[in-house]
């Protein structure tokens, strides 16, 4: 190589008359390559720096790598200005219509079993509950013993409950919750009544799938704890939630049940909204469906938190949104929200 700085020179001068010539993105590109490219003429300059003595190699390749820079952002400062020119020229031929109503953007949806959701908190929330989230992994404390389900029960055995594998004394202790009254436990352990509170949020348990049943459910549960509050609350309270989301002229029915954290415990149906009670597919033939299981808190776990139970009762109830859900459109298998399948999710 004759005078390295003065070939820099060279090609650096090339380069800028030949970019100003270059007018679209073509020929931009064939500039690229020319210059910059693999084998393009700066790259193989900085290339063929190994037959330089070191002093040489210093100085040229510092003033090359520095014009590779110089050359990179003018290629890109070209590259806006040709787009811009582009536009500017097809608005002037009138190749652009720039009054053409937009691209509509597609939005998504909110799951179905999330719309349910959301309708049942609004139906609680302007009866006065307020909404309250807690952890879904939990202690078995919250989970199990502070409601009076003992040791020896089964849905507290390995084979119905998903336990995290960290056990504590040797016992497990840490678990996915399954139901979401831990959380109602966490808010009566922090606050005096009254209590108006509606819990939602995932359930976990251990259990085979059907159309009826899956391992992940989400469930909503209702609490209040107050001075004088009798089964008239309950039955009041849980028949206009009834009325409000499965229609004005619901009729609803009360029977006996048995939770271990309730006394007494019972279950509550609405008249079938599609036969009115005649029998149908939807009621299995029974005219009343079964929405949610209630009570009256028990004593023992009113007494757990530190409360007067002579001053203080409490009504509650939990409900699975997926059942109200698949109540609501006529969705026949609980599975079908949970296989992500847009086909279904799309219909909602
Ligand atoms: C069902 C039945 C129920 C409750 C949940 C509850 C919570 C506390 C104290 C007392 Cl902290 N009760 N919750 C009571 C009765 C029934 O759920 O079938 N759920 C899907």
């Amino acid at each position: 190589m004759a005078d390295p700085s003065s070939h820099l020179e060279q090609l650096a001068s090339a380069a800028y008359s030949e970019l100003a010539t270059a007018s679209d993105d073509r020929a931009l590109e064939a500039w690229r390559v020319a210059y910059l490219g693999r084998k393009g003429r700066l790259t193989l300059l900085l290339r063929s720096l190994g037959s330089l003595t070191l002093e040489e190699r210093r100085q040229v390749g510092a003033a090359a790598n520095r014009l590779k820079g110089e050359l990179e952002a003018a290629l890109e400062a070209h590259r806006t200005e040709a787009r811009q020119q582009q536009l500017v020229t097809a608005i002037e031929t009138g190749r652009l219509d720039v009054t053409l109503p937009g691209r509509p953007k597609k939005v998504g949806r909110l799951h179905p079993v999330t719309q349910t959701l959301r309708d049942v908190l609004a139906t609680f929330v302007s009866m006065g509950f307020s909404v309250v989230e807690g952890p879904e992994v939990e202690l078995d404390y919250y989970n199990f013993e502070a409601l009076r389900i003992p040791k020896d029960h089964p849905a507290r055995d390995m084979f119905s409950t998903l336990y995290v594998d960290l056990p504590r004394n040797g016992e497990p202790d840490i678990l996915l919750r399954t139901h979401t009254s831990p959380n109602q436990v966490r808010v009566m352990e922090k606050t005096q009544p009254p209590i108006r509170v509606v819990v939602p949020g995932r359930c976990y348990r251990r259990e085979a799938t059907d159309a009826s049943h899956e391992w992940m459910m989400v469930q909503v549960e209702v609490l209040a704890v107050d001075e004088g509050l009798s089964m008239a609350d309950l039955k009041g309270t849980l028949f206009e939630f009834a009325r409000r989301v499965f229609g004005q002229e619901r009729q609803v029915r009360f029977r006996c049940d048995y939770f271990p954290f309730v006394e007494p415990g019972a279950e509550m149906a609405i008249d079938c909204f599609l036969c009115g009670g005649e029998g149908c597919r939807t009621c299995g033939g029974e005219g009343w469906i079964e929405i949610l299981g209630a009570g009256m808190v028990h004593p023992e776990v009113l007494a757990n938190m530190g409360y007067d139970t002579h001053r203080y009762t409490g009504f509650a109830a939990g409900l699975g949104m997926e059942r109200i859900c698949m109540l609501r459109h006529g969705v026949e298998d609980i599975r079908l929200f949970y296989a992500n399948d847009l086909r279904f999710l799309e219909q909602f």
